[in-house]
């Protein structure tokens, strides 16, 4: 996909990341997985917030953020040299 260019490495690791954020292991990340996930990185996000967060990254509208969908929360979280390992 073109909204990235991250190295298979970078994939990887954010692969398992995914896997650890997605606990009930459904291949995608609801409402409140995302908000252990901005907790852990250190986002101050209010419930209000969350669902902004949702809505911002949840592109295909399925009110889960799937991996793809992660990747571009990433790549902003990269950005912004927020730290991203739980
Ligand atoms: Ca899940
Ligand atoms: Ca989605």
């Amino acid at each position: 996909m073109s909204t990235n260019n991250f190295t298979q490495e970078e994939l990887t690791s954010f692969k398992e990341s995914f896997d650890t954020f997605d606990k009930n292991g459904d291949g995608a990340i609801s409402a409140s997985e995302l908000k252990s996930l901005l907790r852990i990185v250190g986002e101050k996000f209010h419930a209000k917030h969350i669902s902004e967060t949702m809505q911002l990254y949840d592109t295909n509208k399925d009110n889960q953020i799937d991996f793809e969908e992660f990747l571009v929360l990433v790549n902003k979280i990269v950005k912004n040299k927020a730290p991203i390992s739980p």
